[in-house]
């Protein structure tokens, strides 16, 4: 798409005068942002327009990405950006007066996701479209997306986040699109001639309204669709007899338990509990998506035999994996097939994610609770259950005595891992290590009864978003050294390989940093008033706060450096700046413990005259893409220092190192795909690995109190947490002191402290060459073309979903 600036200037002006009627010398920030987004949506609507005729009539297999969450950031930038009309709309802006980044900060951030999982999700969409595949997201319309963190005395503090606030520009409700889903009531089965018909009563009708979003593609013509469901009371449902007005009331307490479906994201990640609105919301996301597949696929085609052929259903973990009873249910009940050809039908079309190993984070249906609210989906997943215990109690001898290990249902609980790798046809985790351990640890009997389902899609990230649009001055000095093949073949990064040891291509990437730098250290000058240097090594800490992620292990690096300042003035360091962005799960007590233990450090290192000029601690507020976006160009140091095994890939690491941090890792996740890529000499790595945590798991011989006896430096670290160093009582961390000593560090901190340390000793001696840390720098961007999610998405196309650009 090309307009000159004065044809957008024109554009504007007559949106402004038709939406608006003001003229611009009155428009606001925000009014600017809202027109500028209405001016872009017209054009990608007469684009989404012809796709949408297109797919239909070419009938290509389409891909459905199920997903409780979509993380997506802002989309102003990267619609321009993809639309090729990001630098004539910027210009236009200033001419009339505006300053473009603060005209695109008025969108609010949609943050219908927790973390990894979610903006994953999102990089997918980006990638899909970019690749001109026919591959759409189905989602919930959250009316609040994930909370907004408040920090009040260093505490965090949760707030709703009402993003739809004022009108969310991208969305367009689709109401003759409305599909019915259905909770409750009894299931009764009537058998006549051979043949089983279903009555289903009493039921409760909740509305699924949609709402699209376009998703377009970078210099693309296609552009697909993220269609998020909405829950709605059904008026003309209900009747109203009595003539005390009590159907009334019964109606307004209907209508609120509805509309509670979509209002809510659940901010836990990693933490499993059988919560009946989350069940709720999953089937309900599971029945309108497929519903509305499926009058698609019947305006096409007679039989639904040929769905495989023509439809893929993605699963984002096991949150969606209803999707298999569901589709059972309509092939069955609805569409006439037997069992086997249903069953057939659906194991063809499904196929499963998996993005955790951590048992806590496991989903285990409790059974009474899907029978009461799914009676019907219950019946369905009992069968599954049986016939999957029958087949392999004959198929499978050798497996017999692993069958209640296996089981769907147990123990009056339905594992839903199990369930989703029944009923698929592929189960992939996201990175080599996390695949290994799905295939030989956790999902090992699976593994062995369908070897040919397991696979490895090791994730990525869009280089789009995440270097071109994030890091322009980078990107463009990349450009300047190897052309911008890059762009749409990030693999071409590799190119930059010939510039690592260029003197005057590191000055160049040196310069880049250091006002990128410069930029973050004036956002925290305004808005924290902590004054950062910005010749310090950014050292940078950002994703969700949780136990194996170790933030606490960085804290005890940070507080012994505090510890050398203290003791000794004249103490060399290459100056440091901390930097942290967490948000807890609400109920996370432990993970809001650490928030409060950062916030104090920073008190501590901040102020103190024996450290304030060397460190600094910064924890910024309300960790999301946006803020990631502003934070990661200008990072040196990259923190991806979980557990090994726990990390099934990390998401945050892949951008950092495509931004020219170095990484200081564990051999966890991605981590190690990092590691391969760069070699060993452009990482610094540390720590145990998956093994050696697996073997301290088994044999039980893990004594944190020994490592804390034998180690002054982390006694020191330790000690401060209990006495009055932090606080006059000396109650505030003390459940962190017993967690590591009395329930022996689950997580290893104290173990890999020693290594981390030096480690951190390494990665400061590479710092003080900064010709030697520039050469590492570029040589991480030049490989981090694999972690492309254009890649990804590739690899699941070609292997997973056999679709093909449009
Ligand atoms: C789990 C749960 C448990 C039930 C309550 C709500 C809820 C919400 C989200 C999740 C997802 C946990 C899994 C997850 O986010 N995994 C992350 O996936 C990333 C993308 O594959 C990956 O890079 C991270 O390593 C992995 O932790």
């Amino acid at each position: 798409m090309s307009l000159s600036q004065q044809e957008f200037i024109d554009l504007f002006n007559d949106k402004l005068t038709t939406t608006l009627g003001i003229r611009v010398e009155e428009a606001t920030n925000k009014e600017a942002y809202q027109t500028v987004s209405l001016l872009l949506k017209d054009i990608i609507l007469r684009k989404w327009q012809l796709t949408q005729t297109n797919q239909l009539e070419t009938d290509e297999k389409q891909m459905y990405y199920f997903s409780m969450e979509f993380l997506l950031g802002r989309l102003i930038e990267s619609n321009l950006l993809n639309m090729g009309l990001l630098e004539v709309c910027e210009n236009a802006l200033k001419e009339l007066g505006f300053e473009p980044a603060q005209v695109f900060t008025e969108e609010h951030d949609a943050g219908l996701g927790n973390g990894g999982l979610g903006r994953l999700a999102a990089c997918f969409l980006d990638s899909l479209a970019s690749l001109n595949l026919p591959g759409h997201g189905v989602g919930i319309r959250y009316k609040y997306g994930l909370f907004q963190q408040k920090m009040v005395d260093g505490y965090q503090v949760e707030l709703p986040d009402y993003w739809l606030n004022d009108d969310y520009m991208w969305e367009t409700k689709r109401s003759e699109k409305a599909v019915e889903v259905h909770f409750g009531g009894h299931v009764t089965l009537e058998k006549k001639d051979n043949q089983y018909t279903v009555h289903h009563q009493n039921y409760e009708r909740v509305l699924a309204v949609p709402y699209d979003v376009p998703i377009v593609g970078y210099e693309t013509d296609a552009v697909n669709t993220l269609r998020l469901w909405s829950a709605e009371s059904m008026p003309n449902s209900f009747h109203f007899h009595s003539p005390k007005g009590h159907d009334y009331y019964h109606y307004l307490d209907y209508k609120r338990s509805v509309e509670q479906i979509s209002e809510f994201l659940y901010p836990d990640d990693s933490y499993y509990e059988g919560k009946l609105l989350r069940l709720k919301q999953q089937y309900f996301l599971v029945s309108a998506g497929l519903q509305s597949i499926l009058k698609r696929f019947k305006s096409k085609h007679q039989s639904f035999q040929l769905l495989p052929q023509k439809v893929s259903l993605q699963i984002n973990d096991t949150h969606p994996s209803l999707i298999i009873p569901e589709l059972m249910r309509i092939l069955m009940d609805e569409e006439k097939f037997g069992w086997d050809d249903a069953w057939e039908i659906t194991t063809s079309t499904v196929a499963y994610t998996n993005h955790t190993t951590l048992v806590e984070a496991l989903e285990k249906w409790p059974t009474e609770m899907v029978k009461s609210l799914l009676p019907r989906i219950y019946m369905i997943i009992e069968e599954i259950n049986e016939r999957f215990c029958q087949s392999i109690y004959f198929d499978f001898p050798h497996l017999r005595e692993k069958i209640a290990d296996m089981a769907i249902i147990s123990y009056e609980q339905i594992h839903m891992a199990h369930l989703a790798i029944v009923g698929s046809y592929s189960v992939n985790g996201v990175a080599k290590l996390h695949t290994d351990i799905l295939k030989n640890r956790e999902m090992k009997n699976f593994y062995t009864v369908f070897p040919e389902r397991f696979n490895n899609k090791t994730n990525g990230i869009t280089h789009r978003r995440w270097l071109l649009n994030v890091n322009r001055d980078l990107a463009n000095k990349i450009t300047g050294a190897i052309g911008e093949n890059w762009i749409q073949e990030p693999r071409e990064l590799i190119q930059l390989i010939k510039y690592a040891d260029d003197a005057s291509f590191q000055k160049q990437i040196a310069e880049v940093k250091h006002t990128n730098k410069e930029k973050l250290a004036a956002y925290i000058k305004e808005h924290y008033q902590i004054t950062i240097n910005p010749n310090s090594i950014f050292d940078v800490h950002i994703k969700r706060l949780h136990g194996y992620k170790r933030q606490l292990l960085n804290l005890f690096h940070i507080l012994h450096l505090y510890q050398l300042c203290v003791d000794n003035p004249n103490y060399q360091m290459v100056p440091r700046t901390f930097i942290f962005g967490a948000k807890a799960a609400p109920g996370y007590h432990f993970a809001k413990q650490v928030i409060k233990l950062i916030t104090a450090t920073a008190e501590k290192v901040n102020n103190n005259p024996a450290t304030k000029d060397k460190m600094k601690v910064v924890f910024l507020e309300n960790y999301k893409v946006s803020l990631a976006e502003k934070i990661i160009p200008a990072a040196d140091l990259s923190e991806q220092i979980s557990t090994a095994s726990k990390e099934a890939s990390g998401t945050g690491n892949m951008k950092l190192m495509m931004n020219g941090a170095l990484t200081i890792g564990t051999l966890d996740g991605a981590n190690i795909e990092i590691s391969d890529m760069v070699g060993p000499k452009n990482i610094f790595t540390f720590g145990l690995t998956s093994d050696q945590v697996f073997d301290y798991q088994k044999n039980g011989q893990y004594r944190a109190r020994d490592i804390y006896n034998s180690d002054k430096r982390l006694r020191e670290v330790m000690d401060k947490l209990l006495g009055t160093f932090f606080s006059p009582d000396d109650v505030e961390f003390k459940n962190i002191y017993y967690s590591l000593l009395y329930n022996n560090d689950e997580y290893f901190v104290l173990r890999d402290f020693d290594s981390y340390v030096e480690a951190q000793q390494h990665v400061e001696q590479t710092y003080r060459n900064q010709q030697s840390w520039l050469k590492k720098s570029i040589t991480n961007m030049a490989h981090s073309g694999k972690f492309s999610s254009d890649r990804t998405i590739s690899e699941y196309a070609n292997q997973i979903w056999d679709i093909h650009p449009q």
